[in-house]
């Protein structure tokens, strides 16, 4: 019987004088080489370490107000947007805003007449949106006899502009050719 067992005995003997080699210096080491507390010491843990960095945190978004800041005064053509025996030549300003490709906005009825200088829209009843949310907004000159003009149109994702700080709204402008539209938003977590 001790000739059986005893090779086995010098290989446990031989691997448990190993780990105990092997471990010794690492728990020490561990020790020397780690000076700062552990997190579970910390008694007001950050679960955010850059209060900047909100993206982790923001879930949802909604559109408040849509501002056309600025816009050309003729058509690309350089004609007027409307037509000048009318004594009404500034154009006649709506916004259709869709999300998604779906249509939660029409303004036609609130447009605003013979635009000079810049208006504003407060959009109600918006839909609360994911943040990539692909936000479409169209610009267009009321025409009652013919087919409306054209303005602008762009699309952006609240993704990209989230709010910063304590914030809970932040905005979006579109430059472009002459047109400046700001669209401005809350966000929920
Ligand atoms: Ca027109
Ligand atoms: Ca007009």
């Amino acid at each position: 019987m001790i000739s059986v067992f005893k090779p086995w005995h010098r290989i446990v003997l031989i691997l448990a004088l190993g780990t105990l080699l092997l471990s010794t210096p690492s728990c020490k080491k561990d020790k020397d080489d780690d000076p700062q507390p552990t997190n579970n010491n910390n008694p007001n843990p950050n679960p955010n370490p850059n209060p900047q960095d909100t993206s982790k945190t923001w879930r949802t978004a909604k559109l408040t107000r849509l501002e056309l800041l600025s816009f050309p005064a003729n058509k690309p053509d350089g004609g007027n947007w409307d037509n000048s025996f009318t004594g009404n030549p500034p154009p006649d300003v709506f916004a259709i805003i869709n999300i998604d490709g779906k249509e939660v906005f029409d303004g036609i009825d609130s447009r605003k007449e013979n635009l000079q200088g810049s208006a504003s829209w407060t959009l109600s009843s918006m839909p609360v949106t994911d943040l990539d949310a692909r936000i479409q907004v169209v610009l267009k000159d009321y025409d009652s006899l013919s087919g409306h003009d054209d303005m602008t149109s762009f699309t952006f994702s609240p993704r990209n502009y989230l709010p910063a700080g304590t914030s809970t709204s932040n905005t979006y402008t579109y430059k472009s050719g002459g047109y400046e539209v700001k669209l401005y938003m809350t966000f929920a977590k």
